[in-house]
């Protein structure tokens, strides 16, 4: 196996936007007419609780945190609130509860479903000023931090104590752990590490009405009757405002490799899937996948080259992480040797020094960048059965045809694919969306699979939950959404249909 060097870093630039903004083929919500309408008494109220730099009335300021980094969903708050401790959360939900003022809860704005914009005017409640880390324990592994603090600044706080997270996402330098315990988000690890409703230990959350819950647990074993807080991770802030979290963190593995694989079909993807669970076992780390068109998108728009001379219709990146060195060259080698031997892979390239192992993420993770530049781009984020996995982006094509680029990545090894379909130069349209939906979210849910693997429901899909919920389902957390925020100031018009 040969490296080719000369990945150069990505350029950073600007997405190429336009200004269409359209939600999905549903209409946009109306606003509830029962919500108040802020006012100059309610600002002079917030300056009681906070002080003057964290209240932002700016019109030119807010416009930021009224739109989502896609700039598909833009709402129109006049008021952006950023507290810095618990009890000020408490005290401005008690108040909004109080006068039945609409919250939306922001972390770093990533999200891709348009969950952390307001859809009308609600209060933007930003948890940026809360990031700091408040302790780890070097024995167990236990971070506990303020919500607001962005998921790479943890990583690089516990990296020098040999800890790392248990999530990584291309996002990361920007999301908030508040925000990813909220989406529950899955990301590249998540294979290894497992989700969040198994890693997050415990969270502090403030409910609508101004109460904190303290779940802030930081025990691995805890069967005191119901585990409130999963009830935070993945309700995308609609049940309360998560504060802080407490997390079990993993050693830092000490030898990393990362080998990138072309693949004639997908047949050859998912036989070389099931060989390295069955021969990497502990050390495999990632598994992702990603179809040609994705890596001509990251060449068009990236100052980045081919890895391998020719193209292939498919390519599989592969991560091991472990602690010796010795053992895992040896374990990667033969498993390389035996899906050579049987022509699983056409061909391949290892990197083993962090320099060519990020160029390799770099392929992977400059994807969503690259679509950005593109235009319009129509996402779904689809958990699948292996057999049915890539058929969905084959009938998109088909479906298709010239008239929008579709292409297939994602999470192989999770089930996750992420069906991305753009129409360069163009604005959102209509006409596409309803070439796409609901006939995507039907043929998931024919083959059981669910409709929103990792990046949650948001403004999005609600009018579609019922493709992956039950009806008792959707009606059970419609009354726990109803007992927990009987007034509904908490995110409305997101995850929950009508
Ligand atoms: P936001 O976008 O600000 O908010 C997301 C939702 O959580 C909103 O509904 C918001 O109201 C709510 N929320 C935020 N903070 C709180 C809080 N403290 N309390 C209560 N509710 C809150 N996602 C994945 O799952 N896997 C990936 O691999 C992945 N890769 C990505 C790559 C890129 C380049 C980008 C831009 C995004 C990616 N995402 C991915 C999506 C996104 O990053 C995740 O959903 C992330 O977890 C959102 O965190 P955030 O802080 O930006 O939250
Ligand atoms: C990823 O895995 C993210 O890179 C983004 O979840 C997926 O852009 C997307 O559709
Ligand atoms: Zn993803």
């Amino acid at each position: 196996m040969m490296i080719k060097n000369g990945l150069n870093k990505c350029l950073q630039k600007k997405f190429i936007v336009n200004n269409k903004l359209f939600y999905s083929s549903q209409a946009k919500p109306t606003r509830d007419s029962s919500y108040a309408i802020i006012n100059n008494n309610d600002i002079e109220h917030f300056k009681t609780i906070l002080d003057s730099h964290s209240i932002i009335t700016d019109a030119s300021e807010i416009d930021g945190f009224n739109q989502d980094w896609m700039k598909k969903y833009k709402g129109n708050s006049n008021l952006v609130l950023k507290p810095k401790t618990t009890d000020q959360v408490s005290k401005i939900l008690k108040y909004c509860n109080d006068k039945k003022i609409a919250v939306v809860p922001q972390g770093g704005n990533t999200g891709m479903v348009g969950g952390s914009v307001p859809v009308h005017d609600e209060i933007i409640l930003s948890l940026s000023n809360m990031s700091k880390i408040e302790k780890f324990d070097p024995v167990t592994g236990v971070v506990v931090c303020q919500a607001g603090t962005v998921l790479e600044t943890i990583d690089s706080y516990l990296s020098p104590m040999g800890y790392t997270v248990p999530l990584d996402l291309g996002a990361k330098g920007s999301c908030q752990i508040g925000g990813n315990v909220s989406t529950n988000a899955g990301g590249l690890r998540l294979l290894r590490y497992g989700s969040l409703h198994g890693n997050v230990l415990g969270v502090e959350a403030v409910l609508a009405d101004g109460t904190i819950l303290d779940c802030l647990s930081t025990l691995r074993k805890d069967n005191t009757g119901y585990d409130l807080k999963q009830l935070f991770i993945g309700s995308e802030g609609t049940l309360g405002i998560i504060t802080k979290v407490a997390m079990i963190t993993p050693p830092k593995p000490t030898s990393v490799n990362v080998g990138l694989f072309a693949c004639q079909d997908f047949n050859q993807v998912k036989t070389v899937l099931s060989r390295a669970k069955s021969q990497l076992g502990d050390i495999l780390s990632a598994f992702e996948f990603m179809d040609r068109p994705c890596i001509d998108l990251v060449l068009k728009h990236q100052q980045v080259q081919d890895p391998f001379d020719e193209k292939s219709p498919f390519y599989i990146l592969l991560e091991t992480s472990g602690f010796n060195e010795t053992h895992d060259s040896e374990k990667l080698n033969s498993f390389l040797e035996s899906i050579m031997a049987e022509n699983l892979i056409i061909d391949g390239s290892l990197a083993t020094d962090s320099k060519n192992i990020s160029a390799f993420w770099k392929l992977r993770e400059s994807i969503t960048e690259s679509l950005g530049k593109e235009g319009a781009v129509y996402k779904y984020d689809l958990s699948l059965p292996i057999e049915q996995f890539y058929s969905i982006v084959e009938l998109m094509r088909a479906k298709f045809n010239d008239k929008a680029n579709v292409v297939g990545f994602g999470h192989v090894g999770d089930g996750n694919l992420h069906l991305n379909i753009s129409t360069p130069k163009k604005p959102y349209s209509k006409e596409i969306f309803d070439m796409i939906e609901p006939f995507v979210y039907q043929y998931t849910s024919e083959h059981r699979g669910s409709i929103s693997a990792e990046h949650g429901v948001g403004l999005m899909k609600p009018d579609f939950l019922h493709y992956s919920k039950s009806n008792n389902s959707i009606n059970l957390m419609k009354s726990i959404k109803n007992t927990m925020d009987p007034n509904n100031i908490l995110n409305p018009y997101k995850v929950l249909p009508k």
